[in-house]
C-alpha cells in the first residue's frame, strides 16, 4: 500500500534549496533558485532550478516537469518568483497562467526590478502568498547577489593559507604548498563559484599563477565539474605600475584578465599587456599611489560580479581587510611550522590591541590533512 506523507513546508523548502545548489558554479550572475511543486495531497509533482543566465527560471522549470499537475498546487520556491522581462518572461506570470493555488516563498528578491511586485502579481491574480520560509537558509544561497543588489558591491572572500605559527610563505616568497592537495581541491571549488578571482602584480611574478577553475582538480563527479568549469571567472590583477609579465600564465587560457592600474603607469606597458590579450583599466589611486580597491570592487560590481575571491599575498590580502572590504575570511591551516623569519598571513602593522581586527569563526573543519577556517570580519 502506498502511502504519501505529508511534508512540512520547511521540508519542501528544503528540498527547493537542494535543487537550487545543483547551480552554485553556474548560474552567475543570476542567483541560485530552486522550485517544488507540491498537488493537494502534498506529493511533489514537479521540481526545477535555474541553472545558467538566460535559460528557463527555477519556477518555469518545475511548471515545464509538473504540467497538468500544476493546476491547483502549491509550489516552494527560494526565491520570490520575478515580475520583470529580462533575458527570459516573468514567471510570475507563468505561475498566474498555470493556475497554481498557493506560492510559499524563501525570500523577496533583493533585485530592485523585482522587489516585491512578483508577490504582489500573484496575490492580485488570487493566489494565496506566504512566506519567508527559511528565510536565513535562503540568503545563504546567494549572498553575493544579495550584496550586489543592495549594496552595489560584491561579497568578498579572501583565501589564505597558513602553518600552525601563523605563517604563510618563506621570507624568499616560496610559498608551495603550504596547504595539502584536498584543501587545494576545496580552491578550486571556491573559485569556480566566484565571478572573479582577484591577485596582486606580486603574486603573479612570483608564484607565475593561473587562477582558472580546472574541472580535473575539484575533486566533484565529473559532469559537475566540466560544467563548472565551462563559467570561468574574471581574473583581475591589482597592479598599479603594470609590471605584470606580458608571458604571465594568466594573461593566457581561456578566461579573461582584467588589470587594474592607475595613471602612473607608462603607455607602452598598457599597449603590451593588452597585446598579450589582457584588458586593461585605468582606476583612480590612493594616497599612496596604489589602486583604490574600493573602485575595484565597484567596477566588479558593474560587471555583475556577485562573489569574489581574493587570491593574494600577504601585502595586498592585508589591504583588503585594513580597508574593510573582506566579508569572509577563509584560512586553510596546515599541520607545518614554518618557522620565525617566514612571512606572517597578513602584513598589517597593527601597534596595540585597540587596534586589533576582531573576527567571527562561523566555521571550522578538517579538509584533508588541514584544518579550513571560516570567519566573518566585524569591521563596520
Ligand atoms: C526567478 N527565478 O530562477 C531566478 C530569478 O535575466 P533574467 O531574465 O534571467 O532575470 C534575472 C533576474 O531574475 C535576477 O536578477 C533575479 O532578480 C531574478 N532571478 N528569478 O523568479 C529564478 N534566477
Ligand atoms: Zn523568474
Amino acid at each position: 500500500m502506498s502511502q504519501t506523507v505529508v511534508q512540512s513546508a520547511e521540508a519542501l523548502m528544503v528540498r527547493a534549496i537542494q535543487l537550487a545548489e545543483r547551480g552554485l558554479y553556474t548560474t552567475m550572475p543570476n542567483p541560485r533558485v530552486g522550485c517544488v511543486i507540491t498537488n493537494a495531497e502534498g506529493t511533489i509533482v514537479g521540481e526545477g532550478w535555474h541553472r545558467r543566465a538566460g535559460e528557463p527560471h527555477a519556477e518555469i522549470e518545475a511548471l515545464r516537469d509538473a504540467g497538468e499537475g500544476a493546476r491547483g498546487a502549491t509550489v516552494y520556491v527560494t526565491l520570490e518568483p520575478c515580475s520583470h522581462t529580462g533575458r527570459t518572461g516573468p514567471c510570475a506570470e507563468a505561475l498566474v497562467d498555470a493556475g497554481v493555488a498557493r506560492v510559499i516563498y524563501g525570500m523577496q528578491d533583493p533585485n530592485p526590478k523585482v522587489g516585491g511586485t512578483g508577490l504582489q502579481r500573484l496575490r492580485d491574480a488570487g493566489i494565496e502568498v506566504e512566506g519567508p520560509v527559511l528565510e536565513e537558509k535562503c540568503r545563504a544561497l546567494n549572498p553575493g547577489f544579495i550584496k550586489r543588489m543592495t549594496l552595489g558591491l560584491p561579497l568578498v572572500r579572501s583565501k589564505s593559507a597558513m602553518s600552525l605559527d601563523g605563517r604563510t610563505a618563506m621570507a624568499s616568497g616560496e610559498s608551495k604548498w603550504v596547504s595539502g592537495p584536498a584543501a587545494r581541491a576545496d580552491v578550486q571549488r571556491l573559485r569556480a563559484r566566484s565571478c572573479a578571482i582577484v591577485t596582486g602584480v606580486e603574486t603573479v611574478r612570483r608564484d607565475n599563477p593561473n587562477l582558472n577553475v580546472r574541472a580535473g582538480e575539484m575533486s566533484l563527479e565529473s559532469l559537475v565539474a566540466e560544467q563548472a568549469a565551462e563559467v570561468q571567472p574574471l581574473r583581475v590583477i591589482v597592479d598599479s605600475q603594470l609590471r605584470t609579465p606580458a608571458k604571465a600564465f594568466i594573461l593566457q587560457g581561456d578566461a579573461p584578465t582584467l588589470v587594474c592600474t592607475t595613471e602612473r603607469a607608462a603607455a607602452e606597458r598598457r599597449e603590451r599587456l593588452e597585446r598579450a590579450g589582457a584588458e586593461v583599466l585605468v582606476l583612480p589611486q590612493d594616497k599612496e599611489g596604489r589602486v583604490d580597491l574600493l573602485a575595484v570592487l565597484k567596477e566588479l560590481a558593474k560587471r555583475q560580479c556577485n562573489e569574489v575571491l581574493v587570491e593574494s599575498g600577504a601585502t595586498l590580502a592585508g589591504e583588503f581587510l585594513y580597508r574593510g572590504h573582506v566579508d569572509e575570511l577563509i584560512v586553510y591551516l596546515a599541520p607545518k611550522i614554518l618557522g620565525s623569519t617566514a612571512r606572517p598571513l597578513f602584513e598589517l602593522p597593527i601597534e596595540r590591541m585597540g587596534s586589533m581586527l576582531p573576527i567571527t569563526v562561523t566555521d571550522m573543519r578538517a579538509v584533508g590533512h588541514d584544518w579550513r577556517i571560516t570567519a566573518t570580519t566585524d569591521i563596520e
